[in-house]
């Protein structure tokens, strides 16, 4: 159960997306490679919490959708930004150059379980081992959305 006592399971993954999917957390587990990651991150309310968390890397998950951007262009791909959203409503945002190999390379996961235990019931966990703070750890994933955003209008004056 999630921390909403509603059952979450699977998610939304939409967007600019040539293939988009909705995806169970045993799919994530027998899809993809399996990475692990010992995390510590700090709560504002209760303090520096410790976990080890396992499931497929964020960025093979998407890229199984096929983002609407030319692969072989770095800068086509530094355009793209992702949401992730949480049951509650919680939501966070990433880009993609952040977990590109070729840009910021971070290794964020979409658990499939926490301390060992399957997260079947409750939904994904985002996992972003190079923040100091939990607030990106999005629990109960709903929806990840891909895609990009307009550039800002050339000022005027
Ligand atoms: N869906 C959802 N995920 C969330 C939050 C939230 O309010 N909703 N809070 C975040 C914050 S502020 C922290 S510190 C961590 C806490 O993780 P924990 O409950 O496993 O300690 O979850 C994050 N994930
Ligand atoms: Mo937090």
């Amino acid at each position: 159960m999630s921390r909403l006592g509603t059952l979450t399971g699977p998610f939304v993954l939409q967007g600019e997306l040539h293939s988009p999917a909705t995806l169970t957390v045993a799919e994530l587990r027998e899809g993809w490679e399996q990475h692990r990651a010992d995390v510590v991150f700090d709560c504002a309310t209760s303090g520096p919490q410790r976990h080890t968390f396992e499931g497929p890397l964020l960025r093979e998950v998407v890229a199984a959708a096929g983002p609407a951007f030319d692969a072989r262009r770095r800068k086509d791909r530094s355009r793209f930004v992702l949401t992730v959203t949480g049951e509650d409503g919680h939501h966070t945002v990433l880009s993609w150059a952040e977990i590109d190999p070729d840009f910021g390379n971070a290794p964020v996961l979409l658990a499939t379980r926490m301390d060992g235990r399957g997260l079947d019931a409750e939904g994904s966990q985002l996992v972003v081992p190079s923040d100091r703070c939990g607030a990106r750890y999005i629990s109960a994933i709903t929806r990840i959305w891909v895609g990009t955003c307009s550039a800002p209008a050339r000022p005027t004056s």
